[in-house]
């Protein structure tokens, strides 16, 4: 034990001197990581590669997941987060830690982090260590595999490249390779194994079903658009036609810019050089392909958004009228953050009648309040989301005797969802599926969804400060208690718009804090949002 204690500490030390810390930069792990500009990222990757190394060691081999991407993010960014065994986010508690490795100030420094957790941990250094990874389609990635494959070196970790992924396919894969000796593996663990789950699960929810008039995606130029094009391969042009546009991963520059999910919800308008055909249904991934939102024109050219919330709407509906008509009785439920719009919460909780939760931002915080419903729906806004089906749900779907014909296929086509649905993250190419699946199940076109409600006029603010870590929320992001004395007066400014409401929260992944208000028009939420924006300026 101590010989391999010994031989890990000095070929840390080796690889660590190729891979030096940049002097004077701070970093974080945050909600999605580390995430900066990927010139300056080589040692924090190193590094994650000896933190992912403990991660797998702690839990007794299990496979551990290492995404590289900057998602939305401009393309000199890069980033690196961690996947746990069953393809969740890594767990909160670990997070320091890789705070802790990332900043230590020299090798022995590093080393000295290293056996801390070691031993405060009670790791096995003799133990496998199995860590499996990706990335995204930026110039920046190759290099930064070398230093995460440097990193797994010198621990004498087992290591397999998956090569350029989606960030949710290395979800997937993580999960499936922990679940593979399981009574219920999640799939096979390769890509491949992702596109025939996710095609056989479409075919089966849309039987019958005629094929979807037309849609129309906007990859961002990122790794989205080759992927999607295979997955429709697996599901036949028979059954589903996808036009691609912006799908250019040859270009570096061109990633994520004037177009992709992020551009079009923070925006609200159209990719730019997108002519839509009135009420057709196109739709935007991110970077990496976690997320995706939904639009369409009508005949004067305006731009109408389908954004997360619209998702969990329809996702909530079909879902809830799936089970009224098989009979089974499971609780259905949505996750939200405060960004969801106002009227996607009235509609839920008093049209649709299901319960809503408010989370604060961040994937890891809806995920774990969707695990406590039986159907558990999460979206951000921003349209990151999924449909968690907790081990009861299934069972009691798998196990459910069906007494017509129309119970049968309900059940079937609820066991398909969630087969349908990446259970392990929110996923754009499976919500894309399901999307399109409910739309032809309930033989609408995008005007059709978006008729359930209106969505408030909104706008979103960034204001840069003096240090956003002075800001703190409580009530899931919705009350700033510090700085002090803030709130009552964004209450005040609050109440003298109708349907107004406004809050402030830091960003968890730029150095600013962000702004949300919405109100019954555009020109009363724009100026809410500038009075609550200036109100922070000489913070
Ligand atoms: C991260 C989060 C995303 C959240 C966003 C908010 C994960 C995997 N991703 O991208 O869920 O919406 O941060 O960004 O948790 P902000 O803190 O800068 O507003
Ligand atoms: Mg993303």
């Amino acid at each position: 034990m101590a010989e391999i204690a010994q031989l890990q500490a000095s070929e840390i030390r080796k690889y660590s001197s190729i891979h030096p810390r940049p002097a004077d930069q701070k970093f974080t792990y945050g909600t999605a990581g580390f995430r900066l500009l990927g010139s300056l990222l080589d040692s924090v990757v190193f590094r994650v590669g000896l933190l992912a190394s403990l991660r797998s060691r702690k839990l007794d081999g299990q496979t551990i997941g290492v995404m590289i991407t900057a998602s939305h993010n401009p393309p000199d960014d890069n980033g690196v987060k961690l996947i746990d065994p069953q393809g969740e986010m890594l767990e909160a508690s670990w997070e320091t830690y890789a705070t802790k490795f990332a900043n230590a100030a020299s090798e022995d420094d590093l080393v000295k982090e290293y056996f801390n957790v070691v031993e405060s941990l009670r790791i096995n250094l003799s133990g496998p260590a199995r860590v499996v990874f990706g990335r995204d389609t930026r110039a920046s990635g190759p290099a930064l595999v070398s230093a995460l494959k440097d990193g797994l070196r010198s621990t004498d970790t087992k290591f397999t490249d998956y090569r350029i992924l989606t960030t949710p396919q290395l979800h997937y894969i993580v999960k499936s390779i922990n679940t593979q000796n399981s009574p219920v593996p999640y799939g096979k663990p390769s890509e491949e194994g992702y596109y025939e789950k996710l095609a056989n699960a479409f075919k089966v929810v849309t039987k019958s079903k005629p094929k979807l008039a037309s849609i129309t995606v906007d990859a961002a130029n990122g790794v989205g658009g080759p992927k999607l094009k295979e997955l429709v391969k697996y599901i036949g042009s028979e059954n589903l036609d996808v036009v691609i546009v912006k799908n250019d991963v040859t270009a570096a520059e061109k990633l994520n810019n004037q177009a992709g999910a992020d551009f079009v919800k923070t925006q609200q308008k159209l990719p730019t050089g997108l002519h839509p055909k009135p009420y057709e249904l196109y739709a935007s991934l991110d970077g990496d392909a976690d997320r995706i939102v939904f639009y369409y024109i009508d005949e004067t050219e305006k731009f109408h958004l389908l954004d997360g919330d619209k998702i969990a709407s329809l996702a909530a509906s079909f879902i809830r009228d799936l089970l009224a008509v098989s009979g089974v009785e499971l609780d259905v439920g949505v996750v939200q953050t405060a960004y969801a719009n106002g009227s996607s919460s009235t509609y839920l909780t008093d049209i649709l009648k299901v319960p809503v939760t408010v989370t604060p931002t961040g994937v890891k915080h809806l995920h774990h309040a969707a695990q406590l419903y039986d159907i558990g729906v999460y979206f951000e806004a921003n349209g990151h989301g999924t449909v968690l089906f907790s081990s009861n749900a299934v069972k009691t779907l798998e196990s459910f005797e069906a007494h017509s014909p129309g119970q049968q296929s309900a059940v079937s086509t609820l066991l398909a969802l969630q087969d349908l649905i990446n259970q392990t993250v929110g996923d754009a190419l499976s919500d894309l599926l399901l999307v399109v699946a409910i739309l032809v199940h309930k033989a609408w076109g995008p005007q059709e969804w978006d008729l359930a409600y209106t969505d408030l006029p909104n706008r979103l603010v960034r204001v840069v400060v003096k240090d956003r870590h002075a800001f703190k929320t409580e009530n899931a992001e919705r009350k700033l208690v510090e700085p002090v004395g803030v709130q009552p007066i964004i209450d005040d400014l609050v109440k003298k718009y109708k349907n107004g409401r406004s809050f402030v929260r830091a960003s968890g992944t730029e150095d600013a804090v962000r702004v949300y208000a919405e109100a019954a028009t555009r020109l009363e939420a724009d100026e809410l949002a500038l009075k609550v924006s200036e109100l922070l300026k000489g913070l």
